[in-house]
């Protein structure tokens, strides 16, 4: 089976951790299988890459442009893949990621017929974003929103371990009688509930290959793209004392990010603090959202001394505005802690500028 699966969903939807807990389940229990991050930034390392290794999934990524746009890259790894026995690859597509239907599952079949088994197309919500749908808000975000379920073959209800039965149930019927054209089911990356029936849908279902009815020009839809901007920032950390808590470092970061971003009246729907030691010990931190509490992914096990850092975020303001907020947050940060950087990558660029 030559199995080829885009995860889209908005940014924090749980598309990276469902995508290691599936490959890692399924090639324990079904057949091989492989992941993909794909993501901007020329030439860096991508945080979800990096964590999908560390967590022992089998993983690989790809930078400086969109699936959609680099059929030849894409074709290429897939069969890589395959050729190394994998049964099912399933990649994400950057930021918001609308439109990966027409550009990569039609894209792909024009161009190399029958040679890739197109897996439903899969798209991730969180139950807050269903309930700011259900409840008519969300501004800008909702019109994405809206705009990827359209998409979808298949839609994962993702972090159900937040959520009561009852609540679950609700959730799980409002998407289906709005997305009739989806098969919804509910999952907890977090804890591995649903991924049998994910695995089943995605082995054994096919795409659709609708032509939904979206306007990719509508200008609600182009505003909201238009006002993301992209960070990518590696560094090294070397550390003085011997009692170094690089969670709670990182940590601090995020908080700080955050605050200095409300105060500014700008968004960030996702920032990711991965640092990691030698050894191969490491700590994630999630930013997402200025209204909600940073979530420690992963805490280190232990002190640690020189660690390697990747921040990726997206937020909703100029290109500017979160360079200076992300750069001086960390150099303050990085001082308390009396940590000497050494930087190697910065990327940060606007959408739609
Ligand atoms: N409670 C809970 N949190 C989750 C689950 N899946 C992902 N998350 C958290 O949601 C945040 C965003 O996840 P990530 O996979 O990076 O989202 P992505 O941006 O769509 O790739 C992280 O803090 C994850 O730990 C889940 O099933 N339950
Ligand atoms: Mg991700």
């Amino acid at each position: 089976m030559r199995k080829f699966a885009v995860f889209s969903g908005f940014l924090g939807s749980g598309k990276t951790t469902t995508m290691i807990a599936l490959t890692r389940y399924c090639t324990a229990h079904h057949g091989k299988a492989a992941m993909i991050s794909n993501d901007l930034g020329e030439g860096v390392t991508l945080a979800d890459d990096r964590l999908a290794r560390l967590s022992g999934a089998n993983a690989s990524q790809i930078t400086d442009e969109c699936i959609c746009f680099c059929h030849d890259v894409l074709t290429a790894r897939l069969n890589e893949c395959y050729d190394d026995g994998c049964e099912l690859v399933v990649s994400d597509i950057p930021g918001f990621g609308v439109g990966a239907l027409e550009h990569v599952y039609h894209g792909l079949s024009a161009e190399y017929p029958g040679q890739f088994e197109l897996a439903p197309f899969t798209v991730l919500i969180e139950p807050r974003n269903v309930a700011l749908l259900r409840e008519n808000q969300g501004g800008d975000m909702a019109h994405i929103l809206r705009a990827q379920l359209k998409e979808a073959d298949l839609i994962v209800l993702n972090k159900c371990d937040l959520l009561e039965d009852a609540e679950l149930e609700a959730d799980r019927a409002w998407l289906a009688s709005h997305y009739p054209q989806a098969n919804v089911i509910a999952i907890s990356a977090a804890t591995g509930e649903g991924l049998e029936d994910l695995s089943r849908s995605l082995m054994q279902g096919s795409a659709s290959m609708a032509h939904p009815d979206i306007d990719y020009d509508d200008a609600d839809l182009q505003n909201a793209m238009d006002q993301l901007t992209e960070y990518y920032l590696e560094y090294v950390a070397q550390v003085c004392c011997n009692d170094f808590d690089g969670t709670e470092y990182l940590a601090d970061i995020a908080g700080a990010v955050q605050a200095e971003l409300r105060i500014r009246n700008c968004e960030i729907p996702h920032m990711k603090l991965l640092a990691w030691e030698p050894e191969g010990d490491f700590g994630k931190v999630d930013l997402l959202g200025t209204d909600r509490p940073i979530e420690v992914t992963r805490r280190f096990a232990r002190p640690c001394t020189d660690v390697a850092v990747i921040l990726n975020a997206n937020a909703a303001c100029p290109a500017s505005v979160l360079d200076g907020v992300i750069r001086s947050v960390v150099e303050e940060t990085s001082d308390r802690y009396q940590l000497e950087l050494r930087y190697f990558k910065k990327e940060c660029f606007n959408l739609g500028e």
